[in-house]
């Protein structure tokens, strides 16, 4: 993915250069870095006044980063600490949004590779929302109840400074659903004695929104609804395979079936299933519940499907791919089989699970390849709903949330086509998608002046 001229080309390496001095060891965050700088620059470098104000090089640094201890305790009364952050990244379009992610693989990098996304994906939506990313690496798997409680009520007692309703709204990512969501909450109220919208995913009877759990899965096939759409196809018949089985993996899943998609795998980070004939909507159920309710891993559900161990779903024949675990669990070798297979679609639930070779290899033989902070940006879209709602102190019912869905992917899809239809070749969704939230977030931080 070449940029058109080679003055661009120099301009580029010479950024990504100074980027890697000041940012050493954070590969994923150069990596996100490098995706968007590619799409922008030649529009970027058109105009003076946004090279002056040195957009991109402020764009690129987080305004803040809060890096804290979490002590806690363990059931058997061991103490623990671990590591947490929340990534301030940009307010030009509103006050901070973004998710928090436990897991024991989060650093800096990471974080700051999510909150970097988040600012052009919630400038993409079209809702007064900034960017941000946090999280710990802390591992909620085999951890009881209180054990999870215990960390987000020691977590919030630091992070509660930092957030507010006007400030900075977290949400949930990997590793922090609903339940963790409520334990923050509650910390959040009783320390600061008064309830506020400030953290969304809240359950439905303390201010959560209707179809916020459904919200990221259902949007991305909303999204790949209106790609198809374009090309005068839609998803009915088409084999889908996504990878993951959380919370965006199994709404996808579940909004895949209601178009008469067949849903060929689901994984977890043991393995993968194989449903040769398409996942049956009553074994969806029950996958939701040993999933989302017993936090069992897939291999417990090997009588639904094939079961592969220590194996990624990307071999499995399939129309169109739906990652929707994590970063960069599709790489080059993937893209190959999945390109031998006759795959003519990628649409990203996950946050960039495409390596940049990857992606490089899709671009290359012109697949339709959508970027997370395009498809999977329902999720944080009905986390703008649900803050409307609390300011309001009103609650919209499950149909009118899932129409404001529907209307804001497919606008996310009009604005990629409109900055990534090139005249030559498939709609380019990554140029789209990156130049179109960029432009927003550029002329709203000239238009402030040197802050
Ligand atoms: P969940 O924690 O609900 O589910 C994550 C899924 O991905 C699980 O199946 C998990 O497997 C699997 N997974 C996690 N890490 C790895 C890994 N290193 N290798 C292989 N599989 C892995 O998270 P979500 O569904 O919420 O998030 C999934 C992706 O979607 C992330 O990239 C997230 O940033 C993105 N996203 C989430 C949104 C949301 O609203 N939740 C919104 C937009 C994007 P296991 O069960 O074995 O851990
Ligand atoms: O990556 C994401 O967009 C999310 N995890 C959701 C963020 C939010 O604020 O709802």
């Amino acid at each position: 993915m070449a940029l058109p001229t080679p003055g661009e080309e120099r301009e580029f390496r010479a950024f990504m250069t100074g980027l890697r001095r000041r940012n050493p060891h954070e590969t994923e965050f150069h990596q996100a870095v490098a995706e968007v700088v590619e799409s922008v620059l030649p529009w970027y470098l058109q105009h003076d006044n946004l090279r002056q104000s040195q957009i991109l090089e402020r764009v690129t640094e987080p305004d803040r980063i809060i890096s804290f201890r979490v002590t806690w305790e363990t059931d058997s009364g061991e103490i623990r600490a671990n590591r947490a952050w929340r990534v301030q990244f940009n307010h030009a379009l509103g006050p901070y949004k973004g998710g928090l992610r436990f897991h024991p693989s989060v650093n800096q990098s990471i974080l700051k590779f999510l909150g970097f996304e988040q600012i052009f994906k919630n400038s993409l939506t079209g809702l007064p929302m900034g960017g941000a990313k946090g999280g710990a690496n802390f591992n909620p798997k085999g951890k009881s109840d209180r054990e999870v409680m215990r960390f987000c009520q020691s977590l919030m007692t630091e992070l509660h400074r930092h957030i507010g309703e006007d400030t900075d709204v977290p949400a949930g990512d990997i590793g922090v659903g609903g339940r963790e969501i409520s334990y923050l909450f509650g910390q959040y109220m009783r320390l600061e004695n008064r309830w506020s919208g400030v953290l969304t995913g809240k359950g439905l009877s303390f201010g959560g929104s209707a179809v916020r759990k459904e919200a990221t899965g259902w949007g991305c096939v909303y999204f790949c609804e209106e790609m198809l759409r374009q090309l005068g196809d839609s998803l009915e018949g088409k084999r889908v395979s996504v990878s993951g089985s959380g919370n965006v993996a199994l709404y996808a899943a579940q909004k895949l079936m209601e178009h008469r998609s067949k849903v060929v795998t689901l994984s977890d980070s043991r393995g993968f299933l194989h449903f040769p004939d398409g996942l049956k909507e009553e074994h969806w159920e029950q996958i939701r519940s040993a999933k989302e309710e017993k936090r069992a891993p897939l291999s417990s559900l090997s009588d639904l499907g094939n079961y592969y161990p220590e194996a990624k779903p990307w071999a499995v024949p399939c129309d169109i791919a739906m990652p929707c675990a994590t970063q960069n669990e599709l790489d080059v070798k993937d893209a190959q089989k999945l390109l031998e297979n006759k795959v003519f679609a990628v649409c990203e639930g996950a946050n960039m699970p495409v390596t940049h070779e990857a992606a490089s290899l899709f671009h290359e033989k012109g697949i339709l390849h959508a970027p997370g902070k395009a498809s999977n940006a329902g999720g944080v879209a009905v986390s703008g709903l649900e803050q409307s709602q609390n300011a309001m102190r009103l609650s919209w019912s499950r149909g009118e949330v899932d129409q404001r869905l529907r209307g804001i992917m497919s606008e996310i899809h009009a604005r990629c086509l409109s900055d990534g239809t090139t005249g030559e070749g498939p709609v380019n969704y990554i140029k789209g998608a990156n130049l179109a939230g960029f432009k927003k977030v550029a002329e709203a931080m000239l238009a402030y002046g040197a802050v």
